[in-house]
C-alpha cells in the first residue's frame, strides 16, 4: 500500500496566522505562534502529523512583507529551503488576515511571487487563499459568499494580467479561525483545504526561484547639498539642504527609477565675510593768484604795469574704501573729498612790478 502524504506550504505577510494555520492543519502545536507584533517565524520549517492515515506536512515560512528591504533576504532563505526540499509541494496557501481583507498591493505581490517562483503556469492551479481571523472573538465576521465572489474576481483578473493567460484556474478561497478549531465554518474549510491539496500532484520545488516579491525601495540621502549663496550685511551664507528620494528597483527587471527629491531640512552656513576699511590722506595745494594792472595815472600819481599776487594754500582730506570681498578679491573705491575738510588760507601776498604769471603746485599728498 502506498503511503499517502500531502505537503502544504503557507506563505503570506508576517503575523497573518501562517504558523497558527499550520498547527490547525496538523492538529498539534508544531510551530511557534506569535504573541507580539514582531515577526516570529524567521526560517522556513516543516512539521508533519499523521491524520487518518495520511501524512500531512506543512512548510511554515517567514512572513514575506515585513519591511521592504529585508524581503529579498527572506526570499533567498525560502528559495534555499525549497530547493533542498525533495518531497514536492501539493498546495500553496496564501494566508491573509480576514480582518483586513482588501486586495492590497502586498496581497498581489505575494500571489505573483508564488506564481513566479515556481516558474511554471502549473503553479496557478496549486494556489489557494485562506483568510484567518474570521470567526472567534473578532468584530468583522466576513460574509463568506460575497467575499469569495468579489475576491475571486480580483484574483482572476490579476492572475490573467501577470500570466498573460486568457484562462486561469479558479483560485479557491477559504475562511478559517485558527483559534476556533471546532467551529463549524473552520472545520468545513479545513476539510476542503485538505481535499484541495490531496487532489493535486506534488510540484517539484527544487527549481524554486528567488524572484523578487515587489519593487525594492531604497531610501537615498544627500546631506549638505548646495543650493545658492545668500548675503546678509557683510556675511555670505551657503544655503544648503538635506534631501532624500526613493530608488525603486522594479521586481520585474524594469529600469530602476527614482522618486523626486524630498527636502528634509533647509539651513545655511556662514561662508566668508566681506571686510571694509577706510583709508584717508591729507592733500594740499598752493596756488599763486595774480591780478595784472596796466600803467595808469590817477589824480597825479602814476604807476607802471604791475601785478598784485597772493598765495593761497588749500588743504583737505580725502578718503577711499578698501573692500576685501568674500572671495578675497580686494577692490578700492576712488578717492573722495571728505565733506567739510576743505580750507583755503592766504599765506603770502604782495605787489610786483611788471606782469608775472600765476602758478599751481598741487599733488602735495600725505597719506
Ligand atoms: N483570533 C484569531 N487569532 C489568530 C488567528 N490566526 C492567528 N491568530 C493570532 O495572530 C497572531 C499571529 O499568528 P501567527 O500564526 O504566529 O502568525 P504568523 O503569520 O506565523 O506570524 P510570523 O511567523 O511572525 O510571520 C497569534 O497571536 C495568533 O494567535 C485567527 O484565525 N483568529
Ligand atoms: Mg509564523
Amino acid at each position: 500500500m502506498s503511503v499517502r502524504k500531502v505537503v502544504l506550504m503557507v506563505i503570506g505577510d508576517t503575523g497573518t496566522g501562517k504558523s497558527s494555520f499550520g498547527n490547525l492543519y496538523l492538529g498539534r502545536p508544531a510551530f511557534k505562534e506569535s504573541d507580539s507584533p514582531a515577526p516570529v517565524t524567521l526560517e522556513s520549517t516543516s512539521a508533519s502529523s499523521v491524520v487518518d492515515g495520511i501524512t500531512r506536512t506543512v512548510i511554515d515560512t517567514e512572513g514575506l512583507s515585513d519591511g521592504q528591504n529585508s524581503t529579498a533576504e527572506q526570499v533567498q532563505k525560502l528559495a534555499l529551503f525549497l530547493r533542498g526540499w525533495n518531497e514536492g509541494v501539493n498546495a500553496i496557501g496564501v494566508c491573509l488576515n480576514g480582518q483586513h481583507d482588501r486586495f492590497s498591493q502586498s496581497v498581489k505581490d505575494i500571489i505573483r511571487f508564488a506564481y513566479n517562483a515556481f516558474g511554471t503556469k502549473e503553479a496557478l492551479g496549486h494556489i489557494f487563499i485562506v483568510f484567518t481571523n474570521c470567526f472567534a472573538f473578532l468584530p468583522n465576521k466576513p460574509n463568506c459568499t460575497v467575499k469569495t465572489t468579489e475576491y475571486q474576481q480580483y484574483v482572476q483578473n490579476f492572475l490573467k494580467e501577470i500570466s498573460g493567460a486568457p484562462q486561469v484556474p479558479e483560485i479557491p478561497i477559504f475562511f478559517v479561525d485558527t483559534q476556533d478549531a471546532d467551529g463549524y465554518e473552520t472545520k468545513q474549510s479545513m476539510i476542503q483545504i485538505h481535499g484541495f491539496a490531496l487532489e493535486r500532484q506534488p510540484m517539484d520545488s527544487r527549481g524554486f526561484k528567488a524572484v523578487p516579491i515587489h519593487d525594492k525601495i531604497d531610501e537615498q540621502f544627500q546631506v549638505g547639498v548646495f543650493v545658492d549663496y545668500e548675503y546678509e550685511g557683510d556675511t555670505r551664507y551657503k544655503k544648503l539642504i538635506d534631501r532624500k528620494r526613493q530608488k525603486i528597483t522594479p521586481y520585474n527587471g524594469d529600469d530602476i527609477r527614482y522618486s523626486n527629491w524630498d527636502i528634509i531640512k533647509s539651513y545655511r552656513e556662514a561662508f566668508g565675510t566681506r571686510s571694509r576699511r577706510t583709508e584717508t590722506r591729507q592733500r594740499s595745494q598752493e596756488k599763486k593768484n595774480v591780478t595784472h594792472h596796466s600803467a595808469h595815472s590817477i589824480f597825479g600819481s602814476s604807476s607802471n604795469d604791475h601785478t598784485h599776487w597772493e598765495i593761497v594754500k588749500s588743504t583737505w582730506t580725502e578718503a577711499r574704501d578698501i573692500i576685501t570681498d568674500f572671495d578675497g578679491r580686494v577692490t578700492e573705491s576712488d578717492w573722495r573729498i571728505v565733506p567739510g575738510t576743505n580750507k583755503d588760507q592766504i599765506i603770502d601776498s604782495g605787489r610786483n612790478g611788471g606782469w608775472s604769471q600765476g602758478w599751481v603746485h598741487s599733488d602735495n599728498i600725505k597719506a
